[in-house]
């Protein structure tokens, strides 16, 4: 038999082990707390404890990835409400995301040039895809401070930057060297400065095809992207696969969970050992190595060697961590930071106090290690109350335990405690979790967000393809209590809840919004005010370009005339300075459309290339006379 068509078989048999084991999960789950949960969530909603009545706001935001949907959506939380999504790395039909000039910069000038290029040849200009995991806020002094949200793409080995007062993705960039950026967290002091980003994937380092099928030469890589710039400060050469990150709260050391140590390429090989590790990088050790020019630049990087063994040793260290862990996640007691077993039924809990003497006194790696309580089976991620308790969601178990972090401390030193405090049934297989303000200083410990990966009987069929399914968990009291189902679509791995007085959006743009500073120089170029737009098209060769603008129910130009064949830019500003005054703008059997919101500049360039009258209309519902809001371009005929 081939290796392909033993891996194939292998792959049915497990698919088999592994729905039937799902199956028997569910059931047993079903039977158990389903019932009862129920009947709780009813009477909390009819408490009104996290339901809200209309008009009434939330405490909190929520903002949530989405996984290969690509985008970022923001909650209304406790409620639950969808409030609104943000376009990053997918397509977005009502807003024009990867169809506006100024969103196609947003989503081109980060591009590698090889990428740019591959992309070209098939006609594209960017990628259309991407897998979205990880929302974080930049962060102050330790906890949320409102500027940015910075997001992975495992996909497309991206970070994308989102602007908090406009709730729009304003940078996107791609990694050099790297595969696949997985986890992803923003330094959480003394501000942020540094993302922290894994490369999961092992490639060869120059990945060009002079190196193929060996994979003893593959290497993964770290890196750490400027905040504020958005460009790769520096990356570290590791072993083994990084999955998850955080940071401490001191400033000094960033943690990476690592599977795959074997750097084996299939499950067998990657799943062999007993232990995985923990990857601590030593922020001052590497900046100083990066600043006297160690290690090589490659692709305008400087890029270090941190595997084992490497020249120079204060780069990094390696826990030893049973086994392939996934979660990372620091307490907000500044103090511990919960690496996630996965396959084990342990997590492993580092006392950051305890790194200095990994690196100063080459102290064996565990002695970092102050507990190591054994939860269920899969733990996944940890989230905290700050007060002394994490949550863990294990994913076999479909279930959530909660623990005292100094119990399972006093348990590893040998006193007889049990650090589990409780356990609740989600439905089911819950992935990560988060508590309200729970990866900051000032978690508050109200609730838990348990992010199921499946709904199974949750919710009426939806075919084949059914909803994911996010728990609301009431954490206030000694128990756990489930109040709320929330279906969503593809896939919220992670999500951040951000009590709402962090987080400031402008109603209006400015006008001097940075984002449209292309369409500013060229109007400038063409002696026109964007504000005033131009009465007729302004004509450059083949290339023209209009200017209006719009103030509800119609835009400045009832009608534009161009010639076939023409490339034709169109900038829009909308002189609407009113809150909630957002426009649209689609031409018809062009397949473009456009947002313009509140004095905000948008434009779009195509060919014309179909002679006629083609409508364009207001595709915002914007005004009592909303229908009227239109125009015609009148596309006259190539002359033969
Ligand atoms: S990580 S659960 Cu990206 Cu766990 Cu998804
Ligand atoms: Cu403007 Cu509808």
């Amino acid at each position: 038999m081939s290796e392909v068509e033993e891996r194939k078989q292998r792959m049915r048999m497990n698919r088999r082990q592994l729905l039937g084991a799902t199956a028997t999960g569910a059931a047993i789950a079903g039977t158990g707390g389903l019932g009862l949960l129920t009947a709780t969530s009813k009477a909390q909603a009819q408490e009104g404890h996290f339901a809200l009545a209309p008009g009434e706001l939330d405490e909190y935001y929520g903002f949530w990835s989405s996984g290969q949907t690509g985008e970022v959506r923001i909650l209304g939380f406790p409620s639950m409400r969808e409030l609104m999504r943000i376009p990053v790395f997918n397509r977005c039909s009502a807003t024009g995301w990867g169809q506006t000039n100024e969103s196609l910069k947003v989503l081109t000038d980060g591009l590698l040039p090889e990428t740019k290029e591959m992309l070209a040849k098939r006609g594209m200009k960017t990628y259309d895809n991407g897998d979205l995991h990880h929302p974080h806020m930049s962060f102050t002094d330790g906890t949320y401070d409102g500027r940015y949200i910075f997001a992975n793409d495992k996909a497309n080995t991206r970070v994308a930057r989102i602007r908090c007062d406009i709730m729009k993705c304003d940078k996107i960039i791609e990694i050099p060297n790297a595969q696949d950026i997985h986890g992803m967290r923003p330094q959480k002091y003394p501000r942020t400065g540094y993302v922290f980003a894994n490369g999961e994937h092992e490639a060869p380092l120059i990945n060009d095809g002079s190196i193929l099928d060996k994979p003893e030469e593959y290497v993964n890589i770290f890196s750490a992207i400027d905040g504020d710039t958005m460009e790769v400060a520096w990356q570290v050469i590791v072993s083994g696969n990084l999955d998850n990150t955080d940071c401490d709260y001191q400033g000094k050391y960033a943690f990476s969970t690592s599977y795959n140590s074997e750097m084996g390429t299939n499950l067998a090989e990657m799943t062999e050992n007993e232990t995985d590790h923990c990857v601590v990088f030593n922020i001052a050790a590497i900046e100083a190595a990066a600043a006297a020019g160690e290690g090589q630049m490659l692709n305008g990087v400087r890029v270090l060697d941190g595997r084992k063994g490497a020249a120079n040793d204060q780069l990094t260290r390696y826990i030893p961590i049973p086994n392939s862990p996934h979660g990372c996640n620091t307490a907000p007691d500044k103090k511990h930071v919960v690496i996630n077993g996965k396959l084990s039924p342990t997590v492993s809990v580092i006392d950051v106090e305890k790194v200095d003497a990994l690196f100063s006194e080459n102290a064996d790696p565990r002695s970092c290690i102050v507990a190591e309580p054994e939860l269920g089976l899969g733990p996944l991620h940890t989230a905290f109350d700050g007060k002394g308790n994490c949550f863990t969601t294990l994913f076999l178990d479909s279930q959530v335990a909660k623990w005292n972090m100094q119990a399972a401390i006093d348990a590893y030193g040998g006193a007889d405690v049990d650090p589990i405090l409780d356990k609740v049934d989600v439905h089911y297989q819950p992935g990560h979790n988060s508590t309200s303000m729970g990866e900051t200083a000032e978690a508050d410990g109200k609730w838990l967000i348990s992010m199921n990966k499946f709904s199974k009987d949750r919710f009426l069929n939806t075919g084949p393809l059914k909803p994911e399914n996010e728990q609301l968990i009431d954490i206030s009291g000694d128990q756990m209590k489930v109040v709320h189902d929330g279906p969503t679509f593809a896939e919220p791995h992670d999500s951040i809840i951000v009590h709402a007085s962090k987080v400031n959006p402008v109603n209006v743009y400015d006008r001097n919004d940075p984002l449209w500073e292309d369409a500013r120089q060229q109007a400038a170029a063409d002696g026109v005010s964007l504000d005033d737009g131009a009465d007729e098209p302004i004509r450059d060769g083949n290339k023209v370009r209009v200017y209006m603008y719009s103030i509800a129910p119609e835009f400045s130009l009832e009608k534009f005339t161009v010639q076939q064949g023409d490339e034709v830019t169109v900038y829009i500003t909308n002189l609407d300075d009113v809150d909630d005054v957002t426009h649209g703008w689609c031409l018809s059997n062009h397949g473009i459309a456009m947002e313009i919101g509140p004095l905000q500049t948008s434009s779009v360039t195509f060919t014309a290339d179909r002679p006629g009258v083609h409508w364009f209309y207001c595709q915002w519902f914007c005004h009592a006379l909303h229908m009227e809001m239109r125009g015609r371009m009148i596309v006259e005929p190539r002359a033969t």
